[in-house]
């Protein structure tokens, strides 16, 4: 199987994150990526290649270029007015009830305002050549997809920064671009087929969600701790089906704490029923590995011959795939889980 992987990931190196009211280490960080390369490098059946460039367009296609302009220009522009200053983070978010009742919100003109118009929470720092690193995760992705719809029965972007927190308008969840969007859409758009997103994260792609929901060409699949106690906390709740035309394509399958492999095989059997249902051509799986029962910021219990398991349920539904790396912070076991879940699907 084909991974296409570039160094340029290396670019994304924050010192600090703040979340639970503290500053803390990045748990997402440089480790994570180069632990799954150095395991699967040394596994013959894994070949590395390099993504092409694929420019702003397909990320435009998906997010607002005002996310991607400000991205590209955001930390000169706060370093500037703040000397100094290695992780650019939000203080002031410009929440939409703020202006209830008024006209729509403007990107505001002053740039400590602009950080809280298109970033939604503090755990994802903007340095100064983030945007490389975050656009070098959006080529990987494509160019895995385009593995795919070449003939390959299966590819593995070996995305980072991760994507699936991104919406359209907001970067948050360590995620700047969405890359699985970006990939589905693509596929969706110059091939007029139906894709799935399979979401398999221990966390919801509340970005995934959010950009397909009114959508009936790209339906959303995802398996993840109940918002009711994880993260995004405010959307992944079963009643969540879409909206419009999308009405119907959106699936959420929230699970308790200590979900074991049996139940969320299980769970992903049901999934995997719905997706063959819809009748997409391809399938792009958002492969987080944070179900791992030794994660540090979750509370899932698959184990790594459960992610084996998991690789091989989607297997069986003998449809084109590009896995994209998105979560897993056990960084000890990741490389492990990764190529446990790449020799289910058929490495
Ligand atoms: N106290 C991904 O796995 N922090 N993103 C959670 C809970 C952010 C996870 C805070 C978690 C983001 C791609
Ligand atoms: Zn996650």
């Amino acid at each position: 199987m084909k991974v296409v992987h570039t160094p340029r990931h290396l670019l994304h190196d924050p010192q600090v994150e703040y979340e639970s009211s503290g500053a803390q280490s990045p748990f997402e960080h440089i480790g994570r990526a180069e632990a799954v390369r150095a395991t699967l490098q040394a596994d013959a059946r894994f070949q590395l290649v390099e993504p092409a460039e694929w420019g702003t367009a397909p990320i435009e296609a998906v997010h607002n270029p005002g996310l991607v302009r400000f991205l590209a220009e955001g930390w000169a522009l706060y370093t500037a007015q703040h000397p100094g200053v290695r992780e650019v983070v939000p203080d002031v978010f410009a929440l939409a009830a703020l202006r209830s009742k008024m006209t729509p919100g403007r990107e505001p003109q002053a740039i400590g305002g602009r950080v809280g118009y298109w970033c939604f929470e503090t755990t994802t720092p903007l340095t100064e050549t983030t945007y490389e690193a975050a656009r070098g995760a959006v080529d990987t992705a494509l160019s895995a997809t385009q593995i795919v719809l070449d003939g390959a029965r299966a590819a593995f972007g070996l995305c980072r920064p991760p994507g699936h927190h991104a919406t359209a308008d907001l970067y948050g969840g360590y995620c700047f671009f969405n890359n699985a969007a970006i990939a589905a859409h693509h596929v969706a758009s110059t091939t007029g087929t139906k894709v799935t997103v399979l979401d398999v994260d221990y966390h919801h792609g509340n970005g995934t969600q959010q950009i397909f929901y009114d959508r009936d060409d790209v339906q959303y699949v995802s398996l993840h701790g109940d918002p009711a106690r994880a993260y995004p906390y405010s959307i992944g709740f079963a009643d969540e089906t879409g909206t419009g035309r999308g009405a119907g394509c959106n699936h959420n399958f929230p699970l308790p704490e200590r979900t074991d492999d049996d139940r969320w095989i299980d769970t992903l059997a049901i999934a995997c029923e719905r997706i063959a249902a819809f009748g997409p051509s391809t399938v792009v799986v958002s492969l987080g590995l944070d179900t791992f029962i030794n994660d540090p910021i979750s509370d899932l219990a698959v184990t790594t011959e459960g992610m084996r398991r998991s690789g091989d349920v989607v297997r069986q539904l003998g449809l084109p795939t590009v896995a994209l790396l998105e979560g897993g912070y056990d960084v000890a076991a990741l490389g492990a889980n990764v190529q446990a879940w790449l020799t289910g699907l058929g490495a």
